[in-house]
């Protein structure tokens, strides 16, 4: 990376040893689990590229665009709607929490068994290693689960720009007004932050941006139906991550052109992995960058991946915001209505993502589900017991994980996988 980047990660307030040993793991570990993989599309480099400068062109634009008044907001969860933030004229950006730093220094601030997440999202902040935490103008902090909930409370300690948005736990109608109330009262935040008002213009106008992004997800999702796979699980699963943080209609056009690359393969028979390769559904908890822990060890046992049912894969874009009204209040209620359906399992009850996990267990004809928990998550693990006694009525077999960001237990990982396989191939 350049040099000029140092000055930018000195003003940005990093620790740059720390942050120098932090770019050393991340492109060791890039090197070795994507760029070893065969068969790649050659739409790949372009990820590639945003990877090798994750910290350095994408913080450069994002300076820039500070530089000439714009907003940055960090946000931790898919309920923040990027909608309201693009008609504010800011940039929204995702805040990865996928590896473990500092650890000792973020034990003092939280219980030991906290999620690797949540951990992760302070150990970001406490060895002052992420630049675009540090960009941001505002950080959004949404009350979800009651371990994010409560860590925002100490998150407002370490930085004076913490947003808390409220969010239901149930589906009912009071769930759907409090919803609805946050919505309005952000785009006001919004609004205050930028001083820009949302327009029904700007809204229609962020309403198309988001949605195109996620279409060209929806579309590289359908193409993973085929067999052989035309594109691996980690390469559609970094392709799912970089949505976060890259710029919109860049990654549109970047993942459409990998799309029609793979077209093409499907129209050849030319897959990542050869036909008849076990397919395996990956369903729970987010993977956020750099947690390329399971797809590496599925991938690297003789199976593919060919579907995420994760905030970071399709529950956080199944849906597209309905874009056909003409005022903000029609447009405000679409958004809500869109961001309403997320299955996460904060919710209770959650019936509809054992749905989608078994439609989508059919859709990509899966030959069976990985439930990826991360330990003491809650929610996700709660739900894998449900989950798997549905799938196995249905006759999908199902291999429940809980791990961490650690590589600690990758080998024990390694011979359940392996032997998950087995059984599925049968
Ligand atoms: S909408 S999944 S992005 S909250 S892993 S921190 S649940 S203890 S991440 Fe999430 Fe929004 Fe839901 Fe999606 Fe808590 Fe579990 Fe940790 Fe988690």
């Amino acid at each position: 990376m350049s040099d000029n980047y140092r000055s930018m990660w000195t003003e940005l307030g990093l620790d740059l040893e720390s942050h120098d040993a932090l770019l050393g793991v991340l492109g060791n570990a890039y090197q070795e689990i994507y760029l070893s993989q065969k068969n790649r599309p050659e739409g790949m480099a372009y990820f590639d590229f945003v990877m090798s400068e994750v910290h350095g062109l994408r913080i450069k634009e994002l300076m820039d665009e500070k530089a000439a008044g714009r907003k940055i907001v960090g946000s931790y969860c898919v309920f923040v709607p990027e909608e309201l933030v693009l008609a504010a004229n800011a940039t929204l950006v995702g805040l990865c929490s996928g590896a473990d730093f500092a650890m000792e220094e973020v034990e003092k601030l939280l219980p030991r068994n906290t999620c690797a997440l949540i951990k992760s999202s302070f150990g970001f902040k406490l060895g002052k290693v992420c630049p675009y935490l540090e960009s941001a103008d505002m950080i959004v902090g949404e009350n979800t689960c009651d371990g994010k909930k409560k860590a925002y409370e100490s998150l407002g300690q370490l930085v004076d720009n913490l947003y808390v948005m409220d969010l239901p736990q149930v589906k009912s109608e009071n769930g759907r007004a409090l919803l609805q109330n946050e919505y309005f009262r952000f785009k006001t935040a919004m609004e205050a932050l930028t001083g820009v008002k949302i327009t029904a213009e700007s809204l229609k106008a962020a309403i198309g941006t988001v949605n195109a992004k996620r279409a060209a997800l929806h579309r590289l999702a359908a193409l993973r139906k085929a067999d052989p796979a035309p594109i691996s699980g980690l390469d559609a699963l970094l392709s799912n991550q970089v949505f976060f943080y890259d710029n919109p209609a860049r990654f549109t056009e970047s993942v459409n052109k990998i799309c029609d690359e793979l077209e093409n393969r499907i129209a050849e028979k030319k897959g990542a992995f050869p036909a008849g390769t076990p397919r395996i559904l990956v369903s729970g908890c987010p993977q956020a960058v750099p947690n390329w822990k399971l797809p590496f060890i599925v991938e690297t046992s003789g199976a593919v991946i060919v579907g995420e049912e994760s905030c970071v894969g399709e529950r956080g874009t199944r849906n597209l915001t309905d874009a056909s009204g003409q005022t903000v209040e029609e447009m405000m209620a679409a958004i809500v209505d869109r961001y309403y359906q997320v299955d996460c399992a904060i919710f209770t009850p959650n019936p509809d993502r054992l749905a989608h996990i078994e439609e989508m267990a059919t859709a990509y004809k899966a030959d069976g589900v990985i439930h990826y928990g991360l330990q003491f998550c809650q929610p996700y693990l709660m739900e894998a017991m449900p989950v798997e006694k549905a799938l196995e009525e249905k006759n999908i077999p199902c291999l429940r994980i809980d791990t961490d960001y650690s590589m600690e237990d990758a080998g024990q990982l390694k011979t359940r996988v392996e032997a998950f396989i087995e059984q599925i191939k049968g």
